[in-house]
């Protein structure tokens, strides 16, 4: 996996001064789980993706300040910051400048398999952390998921089928999203939000992500129950995202 080799090379590079040397560390994060249920949002977490496995580039040179301000402008209830290269061509650059433009929960969209990363995530400014299940064990996911919590970070955990939903039902999870794409084939269709959602408990807030391109989808998202909507694609493919973002809401 080239997560492992990236990680391992890093951490040799910076180890916990990582700690000592962010402002982040000390200040209060933005609760992800509170801002999708205001009123006065849109549920919308907005993605900033330059480019992707299934798509190649798609806006590979984006105004990272401009776009997240733009989203936020335009009631978007949080931003999603890609910060995987390899894959995503995004960095922690791009995840500290909507961090330095911006007051509002932004999830470090990652693939997350060591503690360090979880650190990382806290030092470079973001509030909450993406843990996939269908990359980590169920004992893995809730020993990163309570090492996330013990800095103060929100958990959204991201599932594909049942089979993770039902063996990842843990407390230290906040939010959980249901991931339209499927990643082998990389079609998506949102039955898949609509098959798991009676099957998510009430306590966690429920998300949909992936393939969202009309409003229709995110009414019958909402009849039922999800309140967050991951939204990338749809938004990147513009030369002004934040203007596709304005429309859309
Ligand atoms: C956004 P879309 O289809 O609107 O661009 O999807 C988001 O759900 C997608 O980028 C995503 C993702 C991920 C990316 C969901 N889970 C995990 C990287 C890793």
């Amino acid at each position: 996996l080239h997560k492992q080799k990236e990680v391992e090379e890093r951490k040799g590079l910076f180890p916990t001064k990582l700690l000592e040397q962010s402002t982040y560390f000390t200040g209060k994060p933005v609760s992800l789980k509170k801002y999708i249920l205001r009123p006065d949002k849109s549920g919308i977490i907005a993605e900033i993706k330059r480019k992707s496995p299934s798509k190649g580039n798609i806006n590979p040179y984006v105004s990272i300040e401009k776009t997240s301000i733009g989203y936020m402008q335009a009631g978007a209830s949080a931003l999603s910051v890609l910060t995987d290269y390899e894959f995503f061509g995004g960095t922690n650059e791009d995840l500290k400048t909507a961090r330095k433009f911006n007051f509002c929960p932004i999830l470090r969209k990652d693939f997350i398999i060591d503690e360090y990363q979880i650190i990382e995530a806290k030092s470079i400014g973001a509030d909450v952390i993406l843990l996939i299940a269908a990359a980590l064990t169920p004992e893995r996911l809730k020993q990163l998921a309570e090492f996330a919590k013990s800095f103060d970070l929100e958990v959204l955990m991201e599932v594909h089928n049942e089979e993770e939903l039902q063996s990842n039902i843990i407390e230290s999870v906040d939010l959980i999203g249901v991931n339209n794409r499927n990643l082998k084939t990389f079609e998506v269709s949102i039955e898949n939000s609509i098959r798991l959602a009676p099957l998510i408990p009430e306590q966690y807030i429920k998300v949909s992500e992936s393939g969202i391109s009309d409003p229709q989808k995110i009414v019958e998202l909402s009849n039922h129950g999800f309140q967050g909507f991951l939204m990338g694609e749809h938004f990147m493919h513009h030369s002004r995202p934040e203007k596709a973002c304005y429309d859309f809401i």
